[in-house]
């Protein structure tokens, strides 16, 4: 079981995501939670305040160091080796072996942690004191976007699918296959053979297993 806590302003933005194909799957079958936790519960005053000016001036609001604390440590209370994931456009670039050590299926991993708390920042950024309670700053590439919402949707889905037994055993058989080591990729095809003019690749149709292997190894393409 691996469990994710995400705090964000916006839980209604993660739930539907998280409410259908494998995430619910993963969910039905009890290997994965999901928990979403409203940061504004946690603001300040009459208008449960999140943000503030920044020192020095310039643009924009930042989150503020005291909902984001209490947030993430209401979630400690009952869990206190969870890690604190952040997303940010200044963080190291997801990729497929940090969801792999995530998920605790890397080789040499270390004993994984089975609770992520995924804090999602808004507004234009935060106050750089929240690093102090962060374990991994996580980024999605080198363009920026509003929220951490999205990035977390990201990180959860590619870390809960490599679960075991979250994906069908056939599937998950195949995709081990070419997600480990070079992350090897090649083109498929269905039904029907033959859309409009479009032909299978004839090989695939040939029933030879070591000519079907060849091809696919040289068609084959890079995840990263
Ligand atoms: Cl993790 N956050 C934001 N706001 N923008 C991003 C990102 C993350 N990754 C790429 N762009």
């Amino acid at each position: 079981m691996i469990k994710f806590t995400v705090i964000t302003l916006f839980p209604e933005a993660l739930e539907p995501y998280l409410s259908c194909s494998m995430m619910w799957k993963a969910r039905e079958k009890g290997l994965a939670e999901f928990e979403l936790v409203n940061l504004r519960d946690f603001g300040l005053g009459p208008h449960k305040s999140v943000d503030d000016t920044p020192y020095g001036g310039g643009d924009g609001m930042l989150l503020r160091c005291e909902p984001v604390f209490a947030a993430v440590e209401s979630v400690k209370a009952g869990s206190p080796d969870a890690k604190v994931i952040l997303p940010t456009p200044v963080g190291e670039i997801w990729n497929q072996e940090m969801a792999k050590e995530l998920a605790g299926t890397l080789q040499i991993s270390v004993t994984p942690a089975r609770h992520y708390i995924i804090l999602c920042p808004h507004y234009e950024g935060y106050d750089e004191r929240i690093l102090s309670i962060v374990d991994y700053k996580v980024s999605m590439g080198k363009y920026v976007l509003t929220g951490g919402e999205l990035p977390a949707l990201i990180i959860i889905d590619s870390v809960v699918r490599l679960i075991p037994g979250v994906l069908g055993g056939e599937q998950s058989a195949e995709i081990e296959s070419f997600s480990d080591g070079d992350n090897l990729e090649y083109p498929q095809y269905t039904k029907p053979y033959d859309f409009r003019g479009m032909k299978v690749p004839d090989v695939l149709l040939s029933g030879n297993h070591g000519e079907i292997a060849k091809w696919r190894a040289e068609h084959s393409g890079r995840i990263s």
